[in-house]
């Protein structure tokens, strides 16, 4: 496996489009990265940060041995059987004395692992636990809940088509830094340099992508409900909608334009900061497009005001001009499995929908949103969470006010902590458990959101894992036996028939969920434990880590059949056997397989509405978008915090926060932040200098760069930055939720305004 001169097919875990590279090795390090081109995504494409992979496999931050917290706040190292036992025995107090609905889960996956999440699921079973949440819970459940509104369900999830569209839309989204789509810079020079073709951008701040732009719309921080306003006015007004495509596809539409013709445009305009002459030529261009329109929207509208109304205002605006369900427009994509770690769905109910155990806040799309788990903790309230379980997520350091989200750790009866490294998270546990790294097991993700071709890789192990550490896959096992949740009796029927071959193992498994209810809730454990011990690779390669995915390839070819057949998948074979085809393809190409090939009906196949039409109407957020006349410009008038911070930019020197080792940044190694020379030489600023950046929240430090990119009156911090090695906190630059305070969010998602932090700048002497 460790050969120093074969190339070992993998993937960066370093944003979510996991482009597929080759590494060689030197002993334990990664010593050469290469774009892999047989990943049948990314063909050959990475960005510069993937050549610095081995600052995660190798940083200084990585935890060899269990820890346990002693009285005085210090770590000593245990060995893993005396950790699991005495985890599974505190987490067994808790139960007996609060139930397994006291108990909260974060996390499940970060860029490039969602595997380990998907076996942690028989951990929450074993549990009981019913709360769930990850950071999904602070950006995409408002744009999930809205998918859900307008297709049926909120797996409804819309991709578009950048390779093919006529315009291309990115509404607070700078993918030259961000990606989020494959190959992302090829594909946005392309459109740029394409004559026929449009590349918009929506960002107060001239981004690296809005500098390629054909037109930018630079609206004012926080504008952007305004501007979509606006934008959907001037459509129906200069007759851009598409009538025939919406009397087919669509129902609610008078009562939709019932709402948007009080739209005083000019006045929309005023409050967005834009001129209505951009506003114009933005909607003739998409309305009048023939090729596709595609509209991707992030975190400069998520996470900023009016953001679940921001979602659904941007994706009227594909489907009021019928870019829904075509070539180059959105459409509905296949899923390998679901994203999110399988929300709990909790327990406690309000008229139907799932609420959170004290404050009565709504569950978005089955998660706990994030900014309401410290008010969940932090309360006397008989229903407060009392123990939380972390894997692959570092809520102190990642969500919204982490001096709050600290208090609220140190309140809990137990925190367990699953990470590879020594997290600001990990600080607070009771126990820390050491993963094997990325590098170091069978893992994949689960971000497989592309239309028509939609592609999956299961990535093989290429280092043993690192001495003192075990994947998740054997974590999880050893905290279900623990637990008490199966023992080898239970595993014995399906044992059997593994060793007699797949298929005998197929039948007893199906067998298996009604026989023992009570174990189909583990299934990915049961697999690991069963199945497991029979996978290799054809080069003899133990795959026992795979197990799960055999699980998934079934559900996969069962609801994605017709797409699974298109991508040249189960030729030859009956509908019974698709599913181990394709797991069998998936485990015979370790830079990834085409899993779906879709036709646009499928788009139409996968709604969830009853009559399969868009539903266009959400009263909720359209009383939303009434009060939109009545409420101020969001510029400008708070004399004490005169600013708009943007707190957490994504530069090419930021990787949320898989990279905690400072000497991976050649540049920007402290995170400036970034400020127009006009309110720099308001505040008596010069490029480098050091400035104290304040909001109502917290206070910090940083380093001045004097940028035109930034509009005057807003500022930008990256995110990723302020951490530790050791989880302590105290590495370069300012960790951005110092600043942030958990009750500034979406009141309907939750979702955290972090775009949107008023501040006020000082120079420090
Ligand atoms: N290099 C790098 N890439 C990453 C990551 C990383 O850490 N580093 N993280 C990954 C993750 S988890 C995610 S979710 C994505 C996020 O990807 P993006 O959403 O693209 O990232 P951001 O830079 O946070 O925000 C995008 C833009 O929103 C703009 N913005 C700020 N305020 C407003 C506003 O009021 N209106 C509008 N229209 N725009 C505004 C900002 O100027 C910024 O250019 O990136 C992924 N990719
Ligand atoms: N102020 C502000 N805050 C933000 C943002 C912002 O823009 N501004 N962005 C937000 C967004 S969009 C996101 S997605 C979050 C991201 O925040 P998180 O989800 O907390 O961070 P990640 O860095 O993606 O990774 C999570 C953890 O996974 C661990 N890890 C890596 N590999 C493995 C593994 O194989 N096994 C295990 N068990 N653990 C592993 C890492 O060490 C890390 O602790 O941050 C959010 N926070
Ligand atoms: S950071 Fe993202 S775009 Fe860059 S190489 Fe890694 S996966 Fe690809
Ligand atoms: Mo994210």
């Amino acid at each position: 496996m460790t050969s120093n001169d074969t190339w070992h097919q993998t993937a960066c875990i370093l944003c979510s489009i996991n482009c597929g590279v080759e590494v060689k090795l030197d002993g334990p390090t990664i010593a050469r990265v290469r774009g892999d081109k047989a990943n049948p995504a990314s063909e050959g494409y990475t960005c510069e940060k993937a050549l610095r992979l081995d600052h995660y496999q190798n940083g200084a931050h990585r935890l060899t041995t269990p820890l346990r917290r002693r009285d005085d706040g210090t770590f000593e190292p245990i060995d893993w059987d005396t950790a699991i036992a005495e985890i599974a025995q505190r987490f067994g107090e808790v139960i007996d004395e609060h139930g397994g609905e006291s108990i909260l889960f974060y996390g499940g996956g970060g860029q490039g692992n969602h595997l380990g999440g998907g076996y942690g699921g028989a951990t929450r079973s074993a549990l009981g636990i019913r709360y769930t949440s990850n950071a999904l819970a602070q950006e995409k459940t408002g744009e999930f809940w809205v998918d859900g509104q307008l297709f049926g369900r909120s797996r409804c999830h819309t991709a578009g088509d950048y390779e093919h569209a006529e315009v291309a839309v990115f509404w607070g989204k700078n993918p030259w830094q961000s990606h989020g789509f494959p190959q992302a810079r090829r594909v946005l020079k392309e459109i740029a340099n394409d004559p026929d073709r449009t590349l918009i951008v929506v960002d107060p701040r001239r981004s690296e992508s809005a500098d390629l732009a054909d037109i930018h719309v630079r609206p004012a921080p926080g504008g952007d409900a305004h501007l979509l306003a606006a934008l959907l006015a001037v459509l129906v007004r200069d007759g851009l909608i598409a009538d025939r495509w919406l009397d087919e596809h669509a129902r609610g539409l008078d009562e939709l334009l019932a709402h948007i013709a009080t739209v005083d445009i000019a006045e929309s305009c005023a409050k967005a900061g834009v001129e209505l002459a951009i506003v114009e030529q933005v909607a003739h261009r998409i309305g009048t497009a023939t090729r596709g329109v595609s509209i991707f929207e992030d975190l400069g509208i998520q996470q900023a005001p009016h953001s679940t109304l921001n979602s659904y205002l941007e994706k009227l605006v594909v489907l009021l001009t019928g870019n829904f369900g075509v070539p180059g427009g959105m459409n509905l994509h296949s899923r390998f499995a679901s994203l999110g770690g399988g929300g709990g769905g909790g327990g406690d109910r309000r008229g139907g929908e799932p609420m959170t155990p004290t404050g009565g806040h709504r569950l978005v799309t089955g998660l706990v949103p994030c900014n309401v788990i410290p008010d969940e903790i932090l309360t006397d309230h008989p229903k407060r969470f009392r123990a939380l379980l972390v894997e692959s997520g570092n809520p102190v350091h990642s969500l919204a006010d982490s001096q709050r989200m600290r208090e609220a750790l140190r309140a809990l009866d137990l925190v367990v902590v699953i990470d590879v490294a020594m997290t600001e998270t990990a600080r607070e546990a009771d126990y820390v458990l050491p993963a094997a790294s990325q590098f170091e097991k069978w893992e994949c993700t689960f971000f497989n959101l592309e239309f028509p071709r939609n592609c999956f890789q299961l990535r093989r192990p290429v280092f043993a894992p690192r001495e003192g550490t075990l994947p998740e896959a054997e974590i999880h096992a050893r905290l279900c036996r623990a637990l008490g949740a199966y023992n080898d009796d239970d595993l014995a029927p399906l044992r059997t028939a593994a060793a007699a071959g797949r298929a005998a193992f197929r039948d007893a498994f199906l067998a298996f969920g009604g026989q023992r209810p009570d174990l189909s809730k583990l299934v990915a454990i049961v697999l690991y434990e069963t199945l497991g011990p029979t996978l290799r690779t054809s080069d003899g390669v133990d795959a026992a880590g795979a197990a799960a995915v055999w699980g998934l390839s079934q559900i996969c070819a069962m609801t994605e059949g017709p797409s699974v057949r298109r991508a040249g998948i189960g030729d030859g074979h009956d509908d019974a056997d698709l599913g181990d085809a394709l797991f069998d393809a998936i485990i015979a190409n370790p830079s990834g397989v085409v899993f779906t090939l879709d036709d646009y009906d499928e788009t139409w196949r996968r709604m969830a509405t009853p009559d399969q039409r868009v539903q266009l109407a959400i009263p909720l957020l359209l009383d939303e978008f009434d009060r939109l006349a009545t409420e101020p410009a969001p510029a400008g008038s708070d004399a004490e915090f005169p600013l708009v911070l943007s707190a957490g930019e994504r530069r090419s020197s930021t990787a949320n926060t898989i990279f905690r080792d400072p000497a991976w940044r050649k540049k920007d190694a402290s995170g400036a932040l970034r400020i127009s020379p006009a309110d720099a030489a308001a505040c008596g600023l010069v490029d480098g200098d050091r400035a104290r950046v304040t909001t109502r929240r917290g206070s910090a430090v940083a380093v001045v760069e004097l940028s035109d990119m930034m509009r005057v009156g807003h500022i930008s911090l990256p995110n990723g930055f302020g951490l530790g090695v050791d989880g302590t906190s105290d590495g370069p630059g300012v960790a951005p939720n110092e600043l942030t305070s958990s009750d500034d969010r979406d009141w309907y998602a939750g979702t955290p305004h972090h775009k949107h932090v008023r501040a006020r700048v000082e120079a420090v002497s």
